[in-house]
């Protein structure tokens, strides 16, 4: 057996009912590994039933992702709720998937279910019942699971074989479609969302402080409120760059602002760069500061095919402009914000080892990353991926198209966010660009070669699925990663990925 984690936490809080007041217990119990938890509801003079939320019928425990589960005291037909379990359930590397369903109506004894990937099913625990679970990825228990008085839930943690691991924790729900994420000097998550909404979300107790709704922002297909980025002094200088759609569905616009924090909201509004070419689709938008204060916008084709050949057009670009909208005397292009041109709708940047990564959607296949260079041509609307056809080749030659350092082959995954990894806290990810993508809703690793101008191999995936569609990624100072989901109806997603040791 190998593989196994589980960690329950209590919250707490505790509710006070109108008939008695149980608790349970142990309170806060960190679990590591090697060792395991009885959980008990105490002073419940009927029998108890765990529970989900309100509606108290169903436990989902999805492998890596944290959940919570409310006790409900029930005296006499009379309920009383609510103290919460999290439990928060880790990944390990390696681990190979053999799930196991656990039959209800479990009665007398001490019945232990062990799965490396996990255990689902339904389980009416009887009195003086002890139902053991021990997992590798997690545990998943649907249904009642009621704990008559007498019974025990245990949860067992034994260690990964890895020297390190991830658990993941939900920080923050019911957001929607969450965009930008970045760690802010605040130790706050800053946050866009597409609707048009600023917030700062705490990363510990997931509490949201909405800072503004951006009022002419444009909401259209893909379109609305998405990049941002801080002033890298901002303590001195409070800016945040935002961009985003406005203007009218029949001629959509982009545009980037400077708008000031002053503590509380956003104020002061003030235009960088507008009139860039907006679509219902392909808009393009992560913002990039770089450490000499250029600020580095990514521009979709707006879906005109036309537009990401042509240096006069600001589309289909990485365009690179002074934090006060001026452009930038070494442009490539005088009196341009263009720096690089041939992208299709490049949704995700970062600037490490002094170097400018870009993510971009392919059309139906060659999703791209690509190191960015002044002047540099990236094939879009006449290349995708490697130059392999014929066509392509005569392009390529006559126009020294940069082939990008990975692209997806004959498939989309949709690429998104991209951030750099370089903390010792999971050494596997040292020199690490991370991404993840909507359509095939993973978080990848691609090792970076030591002059950073390469990638190694193939990638390394992660949660594949599980999440749903997934736009972004921030990573704290501490080495922890933060991801979001881009699934809408109000029930996004914030996600901690946090690295451990055993
Ligand atoms: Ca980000
Ligand atoms: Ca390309
Ligand atoms: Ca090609």
């Amino acid at each position: 057996m190998k593989n196994l984690s589980i960690l329950l936490f209590l919250s707490t809080t505790f509710a006070f009912g109108q008939y008695n007041t149980f608790y349970l217990s142990p309170s806060n119990p960190v679990i590591n590994p090697g060792q395991s938890v009885n959980l008990a509801a105490t002073g419940c003079a009927g029998s108890v039933s765990w529970s989900t939320g309100q509606i108290g019928t169903s436990i989902t425990v999805f492998p890596t992702v944290t959940t919570k589960i409310s006790a409900n005291c029930s005296t006499s037909g009379v309920g009383q709720s609510n103290n919460e379990v999290i439990v928060e359930v880790r990944y390990c590397s390696g681990s190979t998937p053999e799930n196991i369903t656990v039959n209800s109506g479990l009665s007398g004894g001490t019945h232990v279910f062990e799965a490396k990937n996990s255990v689902t099913g339904t389980s009416f625990i009887n009195a003086n019942t002890n139902v053991h679970f021990k997992a590798g990825k997690g545990v998943a228990l649907n249904t009642g699971f009621e704990a008559k008085p007498g019974s025990i839930f245990k949860a067992t943690i034994e260690p990964c074989n890895d020297t390190s691991y991830l658990a993941t924790r939900r920080v923050a729900n019911k957001l929607n479609f969450p965009w930008e994420i970045l760690w802010g000097p605040d130790n706050f998550i800053w946050m866009t969302e597409r609707g048009g909404k600023v917030s700062r979300v705490n990363p510990q107790t997931g509490q949201i402080t909405s800072l503004l709704t951006i009022p002419d922002v444009l909401v259209y297909g893909e379109g609305g409120l998405l990049g941002m980025v801080l002033h890298p002094d901002f303590s001195n200088n409070p800016y945040v760059y935002i961009v985003y759609n406005y203007g009218t569905t029949s001629a959509p616009e982009e545009k980037v602002v400077r708008y000031t924090y002053n503590g509380a909201t956003l104020i002061s509004p003030l235009i960088i760069l507008d009139n860039i070419l907006g679509s219902r689709n392909h808009n393009g938008s992560r913002l990039v500061i770089t450490p000499d204060l250029k600020l580095f916008i990514t521009t979709g084709d707006a879906e005109n095919t036309s537009l990401p050949q042509d240096t006069t057009s600001i589309n289909g670009k990485i365009l690179r402009i002074n934090l006060d909208g001026t452009i930038p005397a070494d442009n490539p292009y005088a009196g341009s914000p263009v720096w690089s041109i041939g992208h299709r709708n490049p949704q995700g940047m970062v600037y490490a080892n002094s170097k400018l990564y870009v993510s971009s959607h392919g059309a139906s296949r060659e999703d791209e990353i690509n190191l960015i260079q002044k002047r540099g041509n990236y094939g879009w609307v006449n290349v995708e991926g490697p130059c392999d056809t014929p066509a392509e080749i005569t392009f390529c030659n006559n126009n020294n198209v940069i082939l990008p350092i990975f692209s997806s082959g004959g498939v989309t995954w949709a690429f998104c966010g991209l951030d750099y990894y370089n903390h010792s806290a999971y050494p596997a990810w040292q020199n690490n660009l991370l991404m993840v993508s909507l359509k095939n809703q993973t978080f990848y690793s691609f090792q970076l070669s030591n002059d950073g101008n390469s990638i190694v191999g193939q990638p390394t995936l992660y949660y594949n699925g599980q999440f749903g569609r997934l736009r972004d990624i921030a990573i704290s100072p501490d080495g922890k990663v933060y991801i979001c989901t881009s699934n809408g109806g109000n029930n996004d997603q914030l996600v901690e990925i946090k690295p451990m040791v055993n």
